[in-house]
């Protein structure tokens, strides 16, 4: 039987780095040239199958115009990770990515994101360099850093796979350290039972 996950993940970045069209994309397979932005959050569910587990998503599409900053902090307890949106052709977007991390992890520190550099087909007018990309990455400690585009559909499942299978893995691991402490508390009940027999 495989095994069942349930993750809420939230889509945040600036306003118009094209965090609708991505999970719109992802989980209707279609490039929207969508202008309208997203007022307060949107929601949508995917399924993903990987061979031997089923993830349910729940995504969390946050709007990202400033007047909605006020409501952001409420949407981000219970989150089990996220996709932090710049647009490789917007450098405001990119310096504001240090301000987007402070606000996700303001309830769990360690909360695992995902760095995404969007409209990868508008290349040949990007403001930020790979080099800069990653050492915010390592700065922030994130998972990844990936580029993607929407429109010419690439790498918008592959941003979304590795998420969950960086989440599948640590719940495994977690799941592996229970099973260990809970081997180390039958020992000391031996060991008790032991100690008692002399
Ligand atoms: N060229 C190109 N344009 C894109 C891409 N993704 C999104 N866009 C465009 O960027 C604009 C903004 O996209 P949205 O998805 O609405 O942006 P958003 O991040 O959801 O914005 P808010 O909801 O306001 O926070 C739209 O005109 C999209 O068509 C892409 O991969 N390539
Ligand atoms: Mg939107």
């Amino acid at each position: 039987m495989k095994r069942q996950f349930f993750y809420k993940i939230l889509i945040a970045g600036d306003a118009s780095v094209g965090k609708t069209t991505l999970v719109r994309r992802f989980v209707d397979g279609v490039f929207v040239d969508t202008t309208t932005m997203t007022l307060g959050v949107d929601f949508l569910l995917k399924q993903i199958d990987f061979e031997d587990s089923i993830s349910q998503l729940q995504l969390w599409d946050i709007g990202g115009q400033i007047r909605f900053r006020f409501m952001v902090e409420k949407y981000i307890p219970g989150a089990a990770g996220a996709l932090l949106l710049f647009d490789i052709t917007s450098m405001p977007s990119f310096v504001n990515i240090a301000k987007w991390v402070q606000i996700l992890r303001t309830h769990d520190y360690k909360l695992p994101i995902v760095l995404v550099g969007t409209k990868y087909d508008l290349e040949e007018f990007s403001m930020v360099g790979d080099y800069y990309a990653e050492l915010t990455k390592k700065r922030f400690q994130m998972i990844d850093y990936i580029k993607t585009s929407a429109k010419i559909g690439l790498n918008v499942d592959g941003v979304f796979d590795l998420l969950i299978r960086h989440l599948i893995e640590k719940s495994g691991k977690m799941i592996d350290k229970a099973e260990v402490s809970e081997k180390a508390e039958e020992m000391d009940e031996w060991e008790e039972i032991e100690d008692s027999d002399f």
